[in-house]
């Protein structure tokens, strides 16, 4: 496979409805795609870098900043017999892991089409169905949360997750376990919290939930090892695992009994792997988290879930809870049961609908060899 030219370009795309977390509040996604040309072939990635550095360093700005000048004339007119081989070669760029994984993904997804394999086994899936669950931003009012549950319960999602802040979580998960006592209930604070905090933090041990996600500082595990030795509740970790080698110190101390995988933030699916792994062999359960994807970054998140560590549902759902038009077909659509099935067809298995992408458009380079 020999890279001759990338294609990067930002689409924007309005969100259905809002969605707000404790760091703000997102209307419109403003998403730079890749695409490596290799041969005949095209290989697509995603970046998930929001538009503000506020889940991460990284925005859009600086992704496409780091694509465009450092990592795609890394890599044009390299030849990999695999797409794991990039990795050593973007490796030289620190971080920016989002803007890598855009590049190294689009690789995978070319090297599934070239081996004519759906890219789910090539990356080592076994699972032809993956379990999926929904995030619930915060809502104006609890009896606006309330019915949005209630929505994508009746549709059968297997997990319910909804953001939390201070001012916005006891009420709300009292609220919820009140209405639906049985269903699997989890919240994410995307930092909201801080240890001082730990009394009303602890309030969160009667509400039974599958886990609390990513309660204190981003760059902080031995913060949340101190709050997991004071909690029932299992503590998940999400924007504190960059890597590997993250996710082996937050198992060593004891700072969380759960882990969202997100290809974005920890680099690409190599890397993925290597974290999936790793909690495999420790007994870790790991779940596929979601960073409002169009249908590209959608269906890369399809193929992560089917590795065997995916044992929870994930934030992986359907393109219509997101877009009024996605920009793959078919659409992901989600079973009654909850669940996608794997895709047959081989690479990401969705077509990409390039007109729709074009009309999206808002920049684009051509890199060539
Ligand atoms: O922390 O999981 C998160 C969206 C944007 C940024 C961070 C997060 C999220 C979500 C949405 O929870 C998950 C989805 O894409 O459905
Ligand atoms: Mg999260």
């Amino acid at each position: 496979m020999r890279i001759d030219a990338i294609t990067i370009r930002e689409i924007q795309m309005p969100l259905v409805h809002p969605f707000e977390t404790s760091f703000g509040r997102t209307t419109a996604r403003r998403i730079i795609l890749v695409t490596a040309h290799c041969g005949s072939i095209d290989g697509w990635g995603e970046c998930t870098a929001g538009e503000h550095p506020f889940f991460s360093e990284e925005s859009t700005d600086t992704a496409w900043h780091i694509l465009r000048d450092y990592l795609a004339p890394m890599l044009l007119g390299k030849s990999f017999e695999y797409a794991h081989e990039s990795v050593s070669v973007l490796e030289r760029v620190r971080a920016h892991r989002m803007a890598k994984a855009a590049l190294e993904n689009a690789l995978w997804d070319a090297e599934a089409q070239h081996r004519n394999v759906p890219l789910w086994q090539l990356i080592g899936g076994t699972l032809d169905e993956i379990a999926c669950g929904v995030s619930i931003g915060i809502q104006p009012s609890l009896d606006h949360l309330v019915g949005k549950v209630e929505t994508e319960v009746v549709a059968g999602y297997q997990r319910i997750k909804v953001k939390v802040k201070p001012g916005w979580d006891i009420d709300v998960l009292s609220r919820l376990r009140h209405h639906w006592p049985d269903i699997l209930l989890s919240c994410d604070a995307n930092s909201a919290y801080t240890l001082d905090q730990l009394d009303h933090l602890r309030k969160f041990d009667q509400f039974r939930l599958l886990m609390i996600e990513q309660p204190l500082w981003s760059d902080d595990i031995h913060s949340h090892a101190r709050l997991q030795a004071e909690l029932q509740t299992s503590l998940c970790l999400d924007e504190s695992i960059r890597h590997h080698r993250d996710a082996a110190a937050a198992l060593d101390l004891g700072a969380c009994r759960i882990i969202n995988i997100k290809l974005g933030r920890v680099g690409g699916f190599s890397e993925a792997q290597h974290v999936e792994h790793l909690c495999r062999s420790e007994g870790v359960p790991v779940w596929c988290g979601g960073m409002l994807e169009s249908g590209i970054g959608r269906s890369h998140n399809i193929a992560m879930s089917t590795l065997p560590g995916f044992t929870l549902p994930g934030d992986v759902s359907a393109s219509a809870r997101y877009w009024y038009e996605d920009i793959i077909d078919p659409e992901v659509t989600v079973s009654t049961k909850g669940t996608i099935a794997a895709p047959k067809a081989v690479g990401r298995g969705f077509d990409i609908r390039e007109v729709l992408v074009d009309k999206l458009t808002v920049r684009k380079e051509f890199l060539r060899a």
